[in-house]
C-alpha cells in the first residue's frame, strides 16, 4: 500500500477514550491523586473532547456504570455533542457491589443474579438514552478455590443471564463480552479466554461478539492468532487496548510492547478489522503520567502500528510464503516495522487542519493549567467513583 492510500485509511480509524482514564486511578497499594481531574461525567467528556482535539481521531467516549451515573442522560449525551464528541461503548460494572463477592450473573443465589442482570438491562436503558449502540460485558466472576462452587453450573448462570440480557437488546444494538484469564478470581474464572466468550457469543446469536483486552492474556499468548481467528468467524467486536509487562497493568498502547501492536494491526486490517464494527478503545489507567496527554501518546501509537501494518507490501509477502522463503517473508513484515511512520502521520494531520504534532500542542494550549485552577472543591473522580 503507498502512502495516499495508507493516509486514507487512517483519516477513517476513530480510537475510542475511556470515562475512567481522566480519574485518578492506581494500584491496590496507592492511588495518587493528580491536579485538574474531574469530578463528575460531564468534566471527564470535557477532557476526553481534549484528546479529539488535538488527534480528531478519537470523538466517542467510552462510559463505566455506575462511576458515570447521572439523572439525565440525554443532557450527558447533549453535552458531549456540544463539545464535538459523542457517547460510545456502555460498559457494565457488576464487580463493585458488596453482593458481588461471590460472583454475579454465575452466583449461586438467584437473587444476587437477579440484581445483575438487572444492572446490566439498565445499562440498555442508558443505551437507548445517549444513542449508544455497544454493551460491554465484563465479569469477574470466579472462585478461588477448588471446590468452592459448581463450574459447569457456573457456565448454566452465565449463559442464561447473557440469554436474558441478548433479548433485551434493540435491532442496531450489540453485547461483547470480555475474556480476562485471572483476577479478581484466582483459581477459575468463568469467562478466562476467547474461547468461552467465543462458545458463548456464538451461541447467543450475531448481535453478540467477543471483546479482546490486550492485557488479558497469560505471558506469550498470540494475540493476533486470536485477532485473525474472531475475524474469520465474525466475531470480533471490540478491543480494549493498553500495554503490559506483567499482568494487566493497563499501561499506554503501544508503550510496552509495539511490535506487538504492529503485529495485532497487521491481522486486523488483514482480516477487514478496520472496515467492519470493529470498536477500538483504550482501556487504561494514567497513574503516574498526566492523563490528557496519556491518551492522546496513545492514540498516536495505534495510528503508528496501524501505519506501519498498512505498509507491508503484501504481494512480496505472499510470493515469500508461497515460496516457503522463511528469512524473505520475515523480512518483508520487519521492513515495514521499521518505517518510520511519524512524517507520514504528521503530513496527514496537517491535511486534515489537525496539529502536526498533537503532543505538543495540547502542552502549548494551556487546559492542563486552566484545570488544575478552576476544579478546585469537590470529589475527584477516581477509578471506581
Ligand atoms: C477488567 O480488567 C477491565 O479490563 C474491564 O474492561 C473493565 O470494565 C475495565 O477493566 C475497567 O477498567
Ligand atoms: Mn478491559
Amino acid at each position: 500500500m503507498d502512502a495516499p492510500q495508507v493516509k486514507a485509511i487512517l483519516r477513517e480509524l476513530r480510537i475510542e477514550v475511556p470515562s475512567w482514564a481522566f480519574g485518578n486511578s492506581g494500584t491496590r497499594f496507592k492511588v495518587f491523586a493528580q491536579q485538574g481531574v474531574p469530578r463528575d461525567p460531564y468534566e471527564k467528556l470535557a477532557d476526553a473532547a481534549e484528546v479529539h482535539r488535538y488527534t480528531g481521531a478519537a470523538p466517542t467516549v467510552s462510559l463505566h456504570i455506575p462511576w458515570d451515573k447521572v439523572d439525565d442522560y440525554g443532557e450527558l449525551a447533549a453535552h458531549a455533542e456540544a463539545l464535538g464528541v459523542r457517547i460510545g461503548v456502555i460498559n457494565s460494572n457488576t464487580f463493585q457491589d458488596d453482593d458481588y463477592m461471590l460472583g454475579s450473573v454465575c452466583h449461586h443465589d438467584a437473587g444476587i443474579r437477579r440484581k445483575a442482570i438487572d444492572h446490566l438491562l439498565e445499562c440498555i436503558d442508558i443505551m437507548d438514552a445517549t444513542g449508544s449502540a455497544d454493551l460491554k460485558l465484563w465479569f469477574a466472576d470466579g472462585t478461588n478455590y477448588p471446590g468452592q462452587d459448581d463450574m459447569r453450573a457456573r457456565q448454566d448462570r452465565l449463559a442464561e443471564a447473557l440469554s436474558e440480557v441478548y433479548e433485551r437488546l434493540g435491532d442496531d444494538q450489540r453485547m461483547l463480552l470480555e475474556y480476562k484469564f485471572f483476577e479478581p478470581a484466582f483459581y477459575a474464572t468463568d469467562v478466562p479466554d476467547w474461547g468461552t466468550a467465543y462458545a458463548h457469543t456464538r451461541k447467543l446469536g450475531p448481535k453478540a461478539a467477543v471483546v479482546v483486552d490486550t492485557g488479558h492474556h497469560a505471558p506469550g499468548t498470540n494475540i493476533e492468532f486470536i485477532v485473525a481467528f474472531l475475524l474469520r468467524e465474525g466475531k470480533l467486536g471490540a478491543f480494549d487496548f493498553n500495554s503490559r509487562f506483567f499482568a494487566d497493568d493497563d499501561l499506554m498502547a503501544g508503550a510496552a510492547d509495539p511490535f506487538q501492536l504492529f503485529r495485532i494491526m497487521h491481522e486486523v486490517a488483514r482480516g477487514g478489522g478496520l472496515d467492519a464494527e470493529v470498536n477500538f478503545m483504550l482501556d487504561q489507567c494514567h497513574n503516574i503520567e498526566p492523563k490528557i496527554p496519556g491518551q492522546i501518546r496513545s492514540v498516536m501509537n495505534v495510528q503508528e502500528a496501524t501505519a506501519k501494518a498498512l505498509l507491508i507490501d503484501r504481494d512480496a509477502l505472499e510470493t515469500a510464503q508461497a515460496a516457503g522463503d522463511v528469512l524473505g517473508a520475515n523480512a518483508v513484515l520487519m521492513d515495514a516495522y521499521n518505517t518510520d511512520v511519524r512524517p507520514l502521520l504528521g503530513e496527514m494531520r496537517d491535511e486534515q487542519g489537525l496539529p502536526s504534532d498533537p503532543m505538543a500542542a495540547f502542552a502549548a494550549s494551556g487546559y492542563a493549567a486552566t484545570i488544575a485552577a478552576e476544579r478546585i472543591g469537590g470529589a475527584q473522580a477516581g477509578w471506581g467513583a
